[in-house]
């Protein structure tokens, strides 16, 4: 199995934390999505990362796709019984659109000043700011996401935060978020995620 990705992608790295977690083997190809010699279009339409390509030839992308095959294969990140499962899936996917709030904002930065929206950025940057208050209470009541269980909520949670210190360190999510703080710290001293850490080389 191939995972095409990047070192720097918030969705590549909580697919290769499942896969060190679950232990599977996998052949990771590097690929700038954003370069000239980018080939993820010939497997994934959207043209984005990750996607899985199997030996078989079959691909998946999306990485909340991709969380789910993986979980059918070794199930350690999200519960079995249905209520537990959406609960996990609803805060993977707050954090997923949070991470995506994130990328617009890192976009629109880096068009010509005089061709950013103010209004455009600072809608996204609500909606960080209303996400964080939500998983910081979330967390001040529970030690994990969802159903005081560690999932891939949690995760997700962390690539995004260390995403915000990688690309928009601006945000200082850490300064009113002690909670989120003791998260990201607890999980990145592990290797799956110290060695996926964002970084451009
Ligand atoms: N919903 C997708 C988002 C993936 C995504 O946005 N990947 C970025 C890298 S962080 C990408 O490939 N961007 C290139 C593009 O959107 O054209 C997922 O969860 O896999």
């Amino acid at each position: 199995m191939k995972l095409i990705g990047s070192l720097t992608s918030p969705f590549v790295r909580k697919i290769r934390i499942l896969l060190a977690e679950e232990n599977i083997p996998y052949e990771f190809l590097l690929d700038d999505v954003w370069g000239t010699d980018s080939n993820v279009a010939q497997y994934n339409p959207l043209g984005q990362v990750p996607c899985l390509i199997f030996d078989s030839g079959y691909t998946l992308y999306d990485s909340s796709v991709i969380e789910d095959y993986l979980e059918e294969i070794t199930p350690l990140h999200a519960p079995y019984n249905s209520t537990a499962r959406l609960e996990v899936k609803k805060w993977a996917a707050l954090t997923g659109g949070l991470t995506e709030a994130a990328i617009k904002i890192r976009m629109e930065q880096l068009r010509p000043a005089d061709k950013q929206m103010q209004s455009w950025i600072d809608r996204q940057q609500l909606k960080i700011d209303r996400g964080l208050v939500v998983l910081e209470e979330q967390l001040t009541h529970h030690l994990w996401c969802a159903n005081n269980a560690y999932s891939v909520a949690d995760v997700a949670v962390v690539c995004f935060l260390n995403w915000l210190d990688f690309r928009l360190p601006e945000i200082d999510w850490r300064n009113a978020h002690p909670n989120l703080v003791k998260l990201s710290d607890y999980l990145n001293a592990q290797a799956a995620y110290s060695e996926t850490l964002p970084r451009l080389a």
